[in-house]
């Protein structure tokens, strides 16, 4: 190699890889208003109108899992299968892909395919999985578009656990594919891969205590440590920790030792060899790797040399089969702490039977030790876990119905409502954590309904809050919240205090009864009313708009709502209605960026709707942050003209507060804070702010307004499409 002092041999002017350090490196205190933009057309290589869920509806369904089952025992030299059999694989891609969801802001799970890309391709947890992309490739290129990698991946566990011998509870298509990793997923704080646990909880030793976005103990863990909190094997402590970890992707402790033991129930772990000697992760492999990565210089070319997570041995005594080993094997046997050839920590039954033991993986013909991770370990050692297990070694059929149903409510947890479900095998039931929404009514007459609505004596400030609060719990990361079901009538949400409940309980009362004199949905009569403030507000600033209304949205009923699992949509802040818990208010920026790239907005909608929202007055409980005009109640782009006046000056007052002063005179003019002051401070929101403080752009602001209006409004109809 040539000494180029540290320097890039070849001189290219453009920053290819991050060795050129970039403006986040120089600031990384910077709001990161990218994470507005990802995803966008110049990344989609599919041309403009392609439309999967088009696409996938013309799928041959059936040939396509024929082709996955003869996949499963069609063993590849390059990486020959356990036993010839590739479910276990398959299905622990599945579950990696999709266990990275958690319920605190929807990010993560199986929805996009992201799977594919850095950091997650190259997870230490995530070993081996390019295998299994690369052994399902000539099927992704055999059924091309109509197929997404984030389908295929999820329906490959599903149709190895039918291969095994369990009737699956379903599936559906319509996950769509991403095409850069995304960057709005804050995975923790660690740069260290596998750093020590305690770097991620104020307490280890209460598992509650896990940073509260996060749902793993480690970072390039999906959840928990095999070998034990830390790596020091504990089956009691591992069980708290499985428990936080597992609330946090939403499952209860039954579904939890359900997908722990039905997981294990088929595949092995591998770690028979020298892990330390495998070549580095995908992302960070010779360009001649091609993607592939850990490497196992001493591969014996035998699925017995394969190694991953450095843990060795199968759970059950026939691993390609799905069946009760996984109970037979853990609480049949006395459990005692061993070391596997690669140096992981691992539990080995104290007696064995030959018969009990599992076959070797290569040969069909001598026997092996079974293994129990601590985690396993964990579903004996722990009372409730006990129980539970207890209760499934007691009714196979009751065990194999829960597994089921958790292995779909795993996989799909992150679609949204059934209307995004598409194909044969989608399950007829309602499932409560689908958040289900019965269809409404669209026969009904709209001007008439807008009629009784104008006749109410509601403010247009009233009606456009109201509106504004039903559909802002939307987020596009598990497509949850939003105005449609109008369950900000139900608990929990209409006790929120960001809800003003006392406004909204005077809202809905004369609301509801429109709804049902008319036969439109509340949440129809909600959002209209909405429309019809946002008319009124823009007459008064001199635009005449139509603000498009779509009918059909339904209402749920108390009873179609896990009011517990709403809480995590509960906004913590909302930099639209100047609006952050004591708490938050030092970050309300941060989380005024957070609300919005949850709700899908651009920058420039996120501005033009902030700017709109406090000049109507719209802001939380009627406070004067940010209400840069004389005119409050009418439409206008004053707030982005008094933002950027150099004629004023912005002083800090303490609490998160700021003046805005005349800069001659000293005067007050207004008060605003942090999720005002961004669009002036941060370059990047500053110059959509002067876009629309323009002298020429005041009818765009008006057009723009109502359409970025009219996408909050309309985020959550899956129904349309
Ligand atoms: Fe599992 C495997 C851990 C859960 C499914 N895992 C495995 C392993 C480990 C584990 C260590 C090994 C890897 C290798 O290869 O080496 N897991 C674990 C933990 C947990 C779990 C710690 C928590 C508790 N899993 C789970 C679940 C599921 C599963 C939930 C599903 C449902 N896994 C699985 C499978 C496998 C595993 C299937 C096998 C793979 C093969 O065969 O390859």
């Amino acid at each position: 190699t040539v000494n180029t002092g540290g320097k890039c041999p070849v001189m290219h002017g453009s920053a290819t890889s991050s060795r050129s350090t970039s403006t986040k490196d120089w600031w990384p205190e910077a709001l990161n208003v990218e994470i507005l933009h990802q995803h966008g057309a110049r990344s989609n290589p599919m041309d403009p109108d392609f439309d999967y869920k088009e696409a996938v509806k013309a799928l041959d369904f059936d040939a396509l899992k024929a082709d996955l089952h003869a996949l499963m025992t069609d063993s590849q030299p390059w990486w020959p299968a356990d036993w010839g059999h590739y479910g276990g694989l398959m299905i622990r891609m599945s579950w990696h892909a999709a266990g990275t969801y958690r319920t605190s802001d929807g990010r993560g799970g199986g929805s996009t395919g992201n799977l594919r890309f850095a950091p997650l391709n190259s997870w230490p947890d995530n070993g081996n999985l390019d295998k299994a992309r690369r052994l399902l490739w000539p099927i992704k290129k055999k059924y091309g578009n109509a197929i997404s990698w984030a389908d295929l991946m999820l329906l490959a566990g599903t149709v190895a656990y039918e291969n095994m011998g369990l009737e699956t509870y379903g599936f559906a298509f319509g996950r769509e594919d991403i095409w850069a990793p995304e960057i709005d997923v804050n995975w923790g704080e660690e740069k260290e891969w596998l750093a020590p646990s305690e770097n991620r909880y104020a307490n280890l030793e209460d598992a509650d205590t896990l940073g509260p976005n996060l749902a793993a103990v480690h970072m390039g863990l999906i959840y928990v440590n095999p070998e034990g909190v830390n790596g020091n094997p504990d089956p009691a402590r591992t069980a708290k920790h499985i428990r936080v970890t597992f609330a946090r992707m939403a499952m209860n402790d039954e579904e939890t030792a359900a997908l722990t033991a039905g997981g294990h129930t088929v595949g092995k772990a591998h770690g028979n060899g020298d892990a330390g000697a495998l070549g580095r992760e995908p992302e960070g492999g010779n360009i001649e790797d091609q993607g592939f990565g850990w490497m196992n210089p001493n591969s014996t070319g035998k699925p017995s040399g394969h190694i991953t997570s450095g843990v060795e041995g199968a759970w059950t005594t026939e691993p390609t089969k799905f069946d009760m080993g996984y109970f037979d094997m853990l609480f049949g046997h006395e459990w005692e702490l061993t070391t596997s050839p690669a140096g992981a920590k691992q539990w080995k039954p104290v007696n064995i039977e030959d018969i009990d033991m599992p076959i070797d993986t290569d040969d069909g013909t001598t026997k092996t030790m079974p293994v129990m991770t601590d985690a396993d370990m964990a579903m004996k050692v722990d009372p409730i876990y006990r129980e539970i297990c207890e209760k499934f070694m007691a009714d196979e059929a009751y065990f194999r119905d829960t597994f089921a149903r958790a292995w779909f409510k795993l996989t799909h947890r992150d679609m949204g409502p059934k209307a995004n479900y598409i194909g044969p095998w989608v399950p007829e039931e309602d499932l409560i954590w689908q958040d289900p929404i019965p269809a409404g009514s669209t026969a009904y007459d709209v001007a008439a309904v807008k009629a009784k609505i104008e006749a109410t004596d509601l403010t247009p400030v009233e009606m456009i809050t109201t509106a504004w609060d039903s559909a802002r719990t939307y987020r596009g990361s598990d497509k949850r919240g939003g105005a449609n079901g109008a369950r900000i009538r139900l608990a929990p949400q209409r006790s929120w205090e960001s809800n003003e409940p006392a406004r909204l309980g005077r809202v809905l009362s004369a609301l509801e009864p429109i709804a049902s004199e008319t036969g439109a949905s509340v949440a129809d009569v909600i959002v209209l009313a909405g429309n019809v403030g946002v008319e009124a507000v823009a007459k008064a600033g001199g635009f005449n708009v139509d603000v498009p209304f779509t009918p059909g949205r339904g209402d749920a009923t108390q009873e179609m709502t896990d009011a517990e699992s709403f809480d995590v949509l509960e906004p913590q802040a909302d930099g639209f209605r100047n609006f952050a818990k004591d708490q938050y208010a030092g970050v309300a920026d941060e989380m005024f960026l957070d609300r919005a790239q949850l709700m899908g907005l651009t920058a420039a909608d996120m501005t033009v709707l902030l700017g709109g929202m406090r000049v109507i007055g719209a802001n939380y409980g009627g406070n004067a942050h940010g209400v840069f005009t004389d005119n409050v109640g009418s439409l206008s782009s004053d707030y982005f003209v008094n933002l950027t006046d150099m004629g004023n000056t912005w002083h800090p007052v303490g609490n998160d507060l700021y003046e805005l002063r005349d800069r001659e005179t000293g005067k007050v003019k207004f008060t605003a804070t942090r999720a005002d002051l961004v669009f002036g401070s941060n370059s990047i929101l500053r110059a959509y702010a002067e876009v629309y403080a323009q002298d020429d752009n005041k009818e765009k602001f008006a057009k723009d307004f109502v359409a970025a209006w009219t996408k909050v409004m309309n985020n959550d109809r899956f129904d349309l499409n």
